[in-house]
Parts: C-alpha cells; sequence; structure tokens
C-alpha cells in the first residue's frame, strides 16, 4: 500500500493545500517538528514556483524509506508541463532572479531545507523537481555504493491509498528492487501490495525468483498482485529479473532499451508452475524502469543524457508526467520504480 497526495496546484489557494498535504505526511511519517517545518517550505516553494513558472502543475507526496534504511522519509515531487527551466544551475544559485521573480532564492532554500533536492527542466517539456525530507538530517546521500532506486506512486483519481508500492532492499553486495500492483486499485489492492513490501524485507538475500515464489505465500490472504524483481549483484556485476503478471520492465544497456518480459500470473492466486529468470550484464550505464500497467503501454523510454544523469527520482517522474497529459488522466493507479548505477557516466 503506498499513502498518496497529490494536489494539482492552480491558483494561489492551493500553495496552502500543498503545505499542508506535506504537513500530514510529516506526520505520518512521524518526523518531528524541525524536519515538518522544513518540507512545509519546501512545498511552498516548489508550489509557488509551479504557479510562477509554469503555470501551474501538480505536487505529489509519498512515504519512502530513507538510504540509511530506517524510518520513513517524505518525498515530495513537482510536475508540470510548463516551458522548463533551461539554466538549472543559474537557477539554483542563491539570490538568482529572474525577470518575473524571485526563482533561485526559492530554489536555493529547498536546497538547503530538503535532505535530497533536484531539479531537471528542458526547454518546452516542463520541469520535475524532487526533495526527500528525512527523519534525521542526511550525512551523505548515499547508504552505499552500486545502484540507487528511486519511484513515484500516484493513485486513480488521486485516492488517498493507492495499490501500488514499491520498494528498494539492500543486503550485502545485494540490491533488490520490487514493483507490486495490487489486483484493481484502493486499499485491498493496496494491502496485497503491502505485503509485498513486507515480504520483501525479509526475503532480500534470496534470489528474485524464490522471491517471488515467497511473495506467493504471503500473498495468499490478500487478493493477490502482479509482481516484478529485479536484484543487482554488484560483486559479479549482473541484473536478475523475475516478474509475474502485467509489470512494465526496460533495460538500458549500451545498445539502447529492451524489454524484460514477465510470466502470466497472479502472485498470490495464479502462479505459474515455472517463474523464469532472466539474467543481463548490469554495467555502469545500465538503468532499468518498471512501471505498473497504470501507465499507458507505449510511452517511450528517456533518452535527454541530462535526464539520465539525474537522481532515480527524478527520472521516474519524468517517465510517469510525460506518459501523461492533464487532458489523458491515468485509468488506474500507476507507480514508476527506476534503479540505476551510481555514479552515472
Ligand atoms: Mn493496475
Amino acid at each position: 500500500m503506498s499513502r498518496v497526495w497529490e494536489v494539482p496546484v492552480h491558483d494561489s489557494t492551493r500553495v496552502r493545500d500543498a503545505r499542508t498535504a506535506v504537513r500530514e505526511a510529516c506526520g505520518q511519517a512521524g518526523l518531528g517538528p524541525e524536519r515538518t517545518a522544513a518540507g512545509e517550505l519546501v512545498a511552498t516553494e516548489l508550489a509557488t514556483n509551479l504557479l510562477r513558472h509554469a503555470g501551474g502543475g501538480t505536487l505529489v507526496v509519498n512515504l519512502v524509506t530513507p538510504p540509511s534504511g530506517t524510518g520513513t522519509s517524505v518525498r515530495l515531487f513537482t510536475l508540470d508541463h510548463g516551458p522548463g527551466i533551461a539554466d538549472v544551475t543559474a537557477a539554483l544559485r542563491d539570490g538568482c532572479t529572474t525577470a518575473e521573480s524571485s526563482l533561485g532564492a526559492g530554489l536555493g532554500s529547498c536546497l538547503r531545507n530538503a535532505d535530497a533536492f533536484q531539479l531537471y527542466g528542458a526547454p518546452g517539456r516542463g520541469t520535475v523537481a524532487t526533495a526527500r525530507i528525512d527523519p534525521e538530517r542526511a550525512r551523505g546521500d548515499r547508504a552505499s555504493e552500486g545502484p540507487a532506486a528511486g519511484g513515484i506512486v500516484v493513485s486513480l483519481d488521486r485516492a488517498e491509498t493507492s495499490g501500488d508500492a514499491w520498494e528498494c532492499v539492500r543486503h550485502e553486495g545485494l540490491v533488490t528492487l520490487l514493483l507490486a500492483d495490487g489486483l484493481g486499485h484502493g486499499p485491498k489492492a493496496g494491502h496485497a501490495s503491502g505485503a509485498a513490501v513486507t515480504e520483501l524485507r525479509r526475503a532480500a538475500q534470496s534470489p528474485p525468483q524464490e522471491i517471488v515464489r515467497r511473495l506467493h505465500t504471503a500473498l495468499r490472504p490478500t487478493r493477490g498482485a502482479a509482481i516484478a524483481v529485479a536484484q543487482v549483484d554488484t560483486v559479479k556485476g549482473e541484473l536478475g529479473f523475475a516478474g509475474v503478471g502485467n509489470i512494465g520492465a526496460r533495460l538500458r544497456t549500451s545498445d539502447g532499451w529492451t524489454s524484460l518480459v514477465s510470466h502470466p500470473g497472479i502472485v498470490g492466486a495464479y502462479f505459474p508452475a515455472h517463474v523464469p529468470l532472466r539474467r543481463a550484464p548490469w554495467h555502469r550505464d545500465s538503468l532499468l524502469v518498471l512501471h505498473s500497467d497504470g501507465l499507458p503501454s507505449r510511452w517511450t523510454p528517456p533518452e535527454d543524457p541530462r535526464l539520465l544523469a539525474h537522481d532515480p527520482s527524478v527520472l521516474a517522474a519524468a517517465v510517469l508526467r510525460d506518459a501523461g497529459s492533464p487532458a489523458r488522466p491515468p485509468r488506474d493507479d500507476t507507480s514508476v520504480a527506476v534503479l540505476a548505477q551510481d555514479p552515472r557516466p
């Protein structure tokens, strides 16, 4: 289950709604007053920027596991289809002001108050901003070497609960990414994907096809889910992938993008006799995108090298934004999770 806050920001009254959403999220994450105040400040700046520079957009708030692996962090995203920021470095420098207002000062404040903050703007395509507020001030962003994961979850009709969930678990040299799409949508679907996340935390030392099998047992009391598990062995430099049900998976290698195919079935209900394991080499420039079927199937994988160099959370949010449009809202709970080697070339 994923708790989702999604606030459309199209006039100034919505800036307060954005702040309220982040305060609620910080409360659910158990953050203290200082981190909550930081989160509210970042929400205010990002929502204000949507109005001033993009003609409006959307704030999405998710609860995520921090790089330390313990506790809960709050992840904010703003997505827009505005003109995009041409010079992000200049925009992030404090005191840099545009003709209209103080874009730079606001973003500098985000940079200082968030534990991680990234901005990606492409002229004509809009901007993605993301900030993470951790329970404690981060001391370095990375838990360890190897690939980093990030994702975004939204829900059908902006419901509080999404039936989709993702999680990444590190266990010694293994980095395991799960994406789960509970059957249908809403709280019961969320119960299934939540059970998958809980079991992954216990099973992350197992190979992917074994994890999927364990998830099948764990999900029997639920209505079931589509599941994909991707695991990078950082010692061998190898990716293992196993999926059951309709989860999209695309892997970027030096030759371009390839699809990793899941096996038909429903984890927790109808389990295939044999779950194939797909192996692929994992390089410095490897990148994996997992997504639920809420994402239109004809989405195009990102090619902009500037985008590919960003944090996986930015990539996931950009994929989600670019697959849809205000005229075509998602018809299901939707999630995108990205695993990327860091640092990338
Ligand atoms: Mn679905």
